[in-house]
């Protein structure tokens, strides 16, 4: 793990009330998909090319709903503001001021305007993405994707993954079911079926299929990912249904506690799109190293969730701005040492097994 990543992480575990901290850090079931989302990254490894000239080195990627400077985006995750008292405020500053996107979870505890506003008072320019889950109540769905047109959020990311929510041990250890009182779902207030003035629940519905996503689509002419795809024929069906591009995802191990590691997933997503759609990857990406193995393997950008709320927990906005800096910084010496100038010159045939020895055919 990066240095600055593991510092900033053992500082918001000082800071954080546990039962917070155990909200974000947990997973699913016995949590050997949290472990391994990280742990698949360290069963690989890159074989750098020499001699290519890379002085100069470009981090950029060109994504539908934004140009990021670095690539690596800012995962949706909830609840901001259990981490800082600027929550998703501050963490939209800091995307902006790195020149990255902040994917806005729909379970923020700053509502999407306020998160959109944040940004582009760093840099009007900012592009913010909005997450959502399909809600079985389509009117509610409709309401949240018209409040992120008009926050100016520049595309939309429908998480799939959560016909129902994971379970979560330590959750239920620490009895942690409900936000402290003051903080709130704040996109979910005044829905329809809402009470005046409140909220209603955030979660999606197992009845929820692609029919879903074809109305979702006629609803916003915003670029839709679709988030949470592990399996290749999904993501032939998402492209099949106008996505603009999707992500492998399981939810940073908090879903499903018998798939693999996002990392392991990638490579037949990419393979199965074919080019037509780019693919986003998010799921134990801890440092630099990480994000040159998934941009080789075909991710076009990484997202980073927990690594994000670790730096928000420990030093608001500027311990943000701290991960994506480590982030930027590894990437572009990674990059230096592969003799990439840019991104396109992480190829597949770098990635090699590590312990597995290298076959010729990487020649
Ligand atoms: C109770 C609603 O993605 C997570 C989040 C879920 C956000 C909605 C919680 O905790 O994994």
């Amino acid at each position: 793990m990066s240095t600055v990543l593991s510092e900033l992480h053992d500082e918001a575990r000082a800071v954080l009330d546990p039962a917070h901290y155990d909200y974000y850090a947990g997973g699913v079931g016995d949590e050997a998909v949290l472990g391994e989302n990280e742990a698949a990254f360290r069963r690989l490894a890159l074989l750098p090319r020499v001699l290519r000239g890379a002085e100069t080195r470009d981090l950029a990627v060109d994504l539908p709903g934004g140009r990021l400077a670095l690539p690596v985006l800012v995962s949706p995750t909830a609840f901001h503001r259990l981490a800082h008292p600027d929550g998703e405020r501050a963490t939209a500053r800091a995307a902006a001021a790195a020149g990255t996107v902040l994917v806005s979870g729909v379970a923020s505890t700053v509502a999407i305007a306020e998160v959109v506003a944040a940004a582009r008072a760093v840099d009007p320019g900012a592009s913010v993405w909005f997450q959502l889950y399909p809600h079985p109540d389509e009117d509610v769905t409709a309401c949240l994707v018209r409040r992120a047109e008009r926050a100016g959020c520049a595309a939309l990311v429908v998480t799939a993954d959560s016909p129902v929510f994971g379970r979560h041990r330590r959750d239920a250890e620490h009895g942690f079911h409900d936000l402290p009182a003051g903080l709130a779902a704040e996109n979910m207030r005044d829905v329809p079926g809402a009470p005046p003035g409140g909220t209603r629940d955030i979660a999606m519905s197992p009845a929820v299929s692609w029919a879903h996503l074809d109305r979702l689509r006629e609803l916003t002419a915003l670029p839709l990912w679709l988030k949470g795809v592990l399996h290749p024929r999904d993501a032939v069906l998402a492209v099949e249904h106008g996505v603009a591009g999707v992500v492998v995802s399981n939810h940073g191990g908090r879903q499903c506690d018998v798939v693999p590691a996002a990392v392991e997933a990638l490579p037949a997503v990419v393979d199965a799109v074919a080019g037509r759609v780019p693919v986003l990857l998010d799921g134990g990406v801890r440092g630099g190293g990480d994000v040159a193995v998934a941009l080789a393997l075909g991710a076009a950008a990484v997202g980073v969730g927990r690594p994000v709320l670790w730096g928000l927990a420990a030093a608001g906005e500027t311990g943000v701005a701290r991960v994506l800096d480590a982030l930027r910084d590894e990437v572009d010496h990674v990059l230096a040492l592969c003799g990439g100038r840019d991104l396109a010159d992480l190829t597949r045939d770098l990635v090699v097994p590590r312990g597995a020895g290298v076959s010729a055919r990487c020649g």
